[in-house]
């Protein structure tokens, strides 16, 4: 008993159509085109038949066989085609940039260092570093600030806990000028030198006052150095670091370590010299202390007095970070906070 043909063709061609693996596609060709498939054995039911009727159906097999055939491979070439098209749409691009990753920067502080410091290296000055705790002798007595001095009032002092011949001879230094001392003590003039670093007050804080803070001292000896070098050195800084259009001016100022002391001021770039809060109304700013170098103290490291003279200065970091940023209150600074920092 043959099955129909079209039976055949009509259930084959809708069980093709519902695969979609190559595993049901082998059992779809072995259920229809196998050894013991359904066509085949139509095929070979034929044998029995007269010659004539043998011939038209066998013929008619011969086409439906080669049909689904036909059909099988159209259905491998588009399962083919999807599983490439999965793995397309599954393509991981490994060219591709990762996510931007948080970039850091350097602290407001240390940018305007470096500006203040490569200012000097360009007109010729070494940078040299000293030690943050000193001794009482190289902070304060190698500077004119004997213990009975009023001078010493204006450092408010944090003592290292160590105690020699019922005093504390150590102390976080209040200023860089210390190493300057040490610089004298181991070289002959010239010198031309600025020493960075962190100093310590025992103070309350407040919008212009913390207990640390970054200072540049800067110290100039040889033959025949005088105010005008001082004037016309500082003036050229003050312009590099603010702008060539501020106006500048020296007035005097008191440290126990120069004679004569002076400040330097810039013309207040907020308000024009009308007179604001920055420049508490007087329309200049502040932004260093300098001096001609006390005679006593080149002669306390040894140097001639009479053949050498020396300027000089000292500025605080934070102070023209402030400045040239509208910073107002210098505790942000090291406050650790990314909202603030992060807009430097
Ligand atoms: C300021 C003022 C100043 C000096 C520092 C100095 C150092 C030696 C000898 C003489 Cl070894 N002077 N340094 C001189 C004048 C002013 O600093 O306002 N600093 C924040």
């Amino acid at each position: 008993m043959n099955e129909p043909l079209s039976e055949i063709e009509s259930q084959a061609l809708r069980a093709l159509a519902a695969v979609g693996g190559d595993e049901a596609l082998e059992a779809w060709r072995v259920a229809y085109l196998g050894r013991r498939g359904r066509l085949t054995l139509v095929l070979r039911g034929l044998a029995g038949l007269p010659l004539e009727e043998r011939r038209n159906a066998g013929a008619a097999a011969n086409r439906l066989k080669q049909q689904l055939e036909t059909a099988l491979e159209a259905k491998k070439d588009q399962l083919a085609h999807s599983v490439a098209e999965a793995l397309a749409a599954d393509r991981v691009d490994v060219t591709l940039p990762g996510p931007p990753l948080p970039a850091g920067r350097l602290h407001p502080t240390t940018q305007t260092l470096r500006d203040v410091l490569d200012y000097f290296i360009s007109i010729g000055f070494q940078v040299v570093e000293g030690p943050e705790v000193e001794w009482d002798r190289y902070n304060f007595e190698a500077l004119r600030i004997p213990r009975d001095h009023p001078a010493r009032d204006m450092w408010d002092t944090l003592w290292i806990d160590y105690e020699r011949d019922g005093e504390r001879p150590m102390l976080l230094r209040t200023h860089t000028s210390p190493m300057q001392v040490r610089v004298m003590e181991q070289t002959e003039p010239p010198i031309r030198v600025v020493v960075p670093g962190r100093c310590y007050r025992y103070e309350a804080t407040d919008p212009t006052h913390e207990w640390m803070m970054v200072q540049v001292e800067g110290l100039v000896v040889d033959e025949g150095v005088s105010l005008g070098d001082l004037k016309g050195t500082l003036t050229d800084f003050a312009r590099r670091i603010f702008g060539p259009e501020r106006r500048t001016a020296f007035r005097c100022d008191y440290f126990p370590f120069v004679e004569p002391g002076m400040e330097l001021r810039i013309d207040c770039f907020l308000c024009g010299g009308e007179g604001c809060r920055t420049c508490s109304r007087t329309g200049w700013i502040e932004i260093l202390g300098a001096g001609m170098v006390h005679p006593e103290i080149l002669e306390s490291v040894g140097y001639d007095s009479e053949k050498y003279t020396g300027f000089a200065f000292g500025m605080g970091i934070e102070r023209i970070a402030m400045l040239r940023h509208g910073i107002e209150d210098i505790r942000l600074l090291y406050a650790n906070d990314l909202r603030f920092l992060g807009q430097f």
